[in-house]
């Protein structure tokens, strides 16, 4: 009896050692601007893992293609001290007759799944059985990516950096009062009340250049989206040049005090993300809204072309010694997708993709040069819309179905066509566009997947070597 006690101990034990050296974890981070789809993405993503394993609805992934998804479960997440990607929350808002999106979020947070899949070829650990994979999806703002430069400035030349930005068009007319409030605290003894009330207007400009004039390279990142940060010193400083100090000691003072807390910023909270979260990524996401900046005009367009060309520099490590050297970095797979790709007639897509491809010219080699794979593609994590045609005359012309974000209005529309590479000045002189925001689409059922446009290749590119 003893005996057979034991030996079942042991073939216990074998099996646990089977199942920990089958089970595998890797982190995924998807980050992009503000508004570019992340959590839809996000959302899709665990959902489509769960419920969408059939050849029909994923074609191009192998392990749903091939039924050998088995589960995909939300388990309890890493890190107490990082919010939960609301998944459940998020899917319900997308339920119902009158579906909504998730709402929007500005700060980090993660999910854990355990996935739970069939490999493909037998191995030395046993043959038809199942395999594990603990995802870590972690989704956070674009816009820290935005302060990396900073790592390599000192508060003088941030702050005419920023002055600089901040004297032309398009910041110039909105940055006129600020500047004013600032220049009102020299010559005099630093007053920390003052100077908070400085910073919040600062950050009241900043929200304004994001949202009332489209632009996204604005620094401080955490200033837009103070999180845990909020009311602390650390967020309470501002750009001030030296050739701006009156001669006196105590704007000297109110510099050194703005410098010292510049510095903090810099080596606690910037280096603090990179140091503890980016440096664990195993595979990235980066997702673009083309679309919309093409709404906006030429200079929005451009803007989102330097925060897009800034975003991709972190992935360039060869290029950045001493940035690798710093954070070690490790991720292998980057994927670069444009997203709501059903605001586009499906013939667009190709178009599409060129122009996501030129718009990330540059990062593409340099990521290869660091032996990172890379894949750019249209996507749309949550299709709203159907194709359909319309006639025009006597011709027929393709169009887009589906219900108005606004209004919730059924409307059936050409969305303009999108330039298959970066427009020119005079390209945005000629064409307008007017991509309108859909609903999201009324599900079948609860148990149907959410549906999508090339979910199935992302999803293959990001896991697929994982999942056989
Ligand atoms: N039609 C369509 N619209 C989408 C899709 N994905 C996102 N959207 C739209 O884009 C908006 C923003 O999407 P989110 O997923 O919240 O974007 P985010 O990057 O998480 O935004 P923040 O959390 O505010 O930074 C949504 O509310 C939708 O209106 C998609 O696949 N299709
Ligand atoms: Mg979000």
């Amino acid at each position: 009896m003893e005996l057979k006690q034991a030996a079942k101990q042991v073939v216990q034990s074998a099996n646990t050692l089977i199942e920990r050296a089958r089970s595998q974890q890797l982190t995924l981070a998807v980050t992009g601007l503000s508004r570019s789809g992340k959590t839809a993405f996000i959302t899709s993503l665990i959902n489509q893992l769960q419920q969408g394993n059939s050849a029909e609805h994923m074609p191009l992934l192998d392990v749903a293609r091939q039924r050998r998804l088995i589960s995909a479960k939300q388990v309890a997440q890493p890190h107490l001290d990082v919010a939960s990607f609301r998944y459940l929350s998020g899917l319900r808002s997308l339920s119902g007759v009158a579906p909504e999106w998730p709402k929007a979020t500005d700060t980090i947070s993660e999910v854990r799944l355990e996935i739970c899949f069939r490999p493909k070829h037998k191995s030395w650990l046993g043959s038809g059985d199942s395999s594990k994979l603990l995802l870590d999806i972690v989704d956070y703002p674009g816009e820290w990516l935005l302060d990396l430069p900073m790592l390599q400035m000192d508060f003088q030349q941030w702050s005419e950096q920023q002055w600089q930005l901040m004297e032309q068009a398009p910041r110039a007319e909105a940055a006129a009062r600020w500047i004013t409030e600032a220049e009102g605290l020299l010559g005099r003894e630093p007053d920390d009340d003052a100077i908070h009330q400085c910073a919040d207007s600062y950050a009241a400009l900043l929200k304004h250049f994001k949202d009332q004039l489209g632009l996204s390279l604005l620094q401080p990142g955490r200033l837009l989206m103070p999180g845990e940060l909020v009311g602390t010193p650390a967020l309470a400083f501002f750009p001030m040049p030296q050739q701006r100090l009156l001669n006196e000691p105590a704007s000297e003072a109110l510099w050194q005090l703005l410098s010292a807390r510049y510095e903090y910023y810099v080596n606690h909270v910037v280096k603090g993300f990179f140091k503890r979260f980016f440096r664990h990524f195993d595979r990235q996401v980066v997702l673009v809204d083309c679309l919309q900046p093409l709404n906006e005009g030429a200079a929005h367009f451009r803007e989102m072309q330097q925060a897009l060309t800034q975003v991709m520099s972190c992935f360039q490590y060869g290029k950045q010694g001493w940035w690798r050297q710093l954070f070690e970095p490790k991720i292998d797979r980057l994927l670069v997708a444009a997203t709501k790709a059903d605001h586009v007639t499906n013939e667009q897509f190709d178009a599409l993709g060129k122009l996501l491809a030129e718009l990330c010219q540059g990062a593409e080699s340099q990521a290869l040069d660091n032996d990172i794979q890379i894949q750019h593609q249209p996507l749309a994590s949550i299709r709203s819309t159907r194709f359909g045609h319309v006639k025009q005359g006597s011709q027929t012309i393709p169009a887009l179905k589906g219900l108005r974000l606004s209004d919730g209005k059924p409307i059936t529309l050409f969305p303009g066509q999108v330039p298959a590479g970066l427009p020119s000045e005079a390209f945005f002189a000629q064409h307008s566009f007017d991509f309108v925001d859909f609903a999201p689409p009324a599900r079948q059922s609860d148990y149907a997947p959410l549906p999508h446009i090339g979910m199935d290749k992302a999803i293959e590119f990001l896991l697929g070597d994982v999942l056989k």
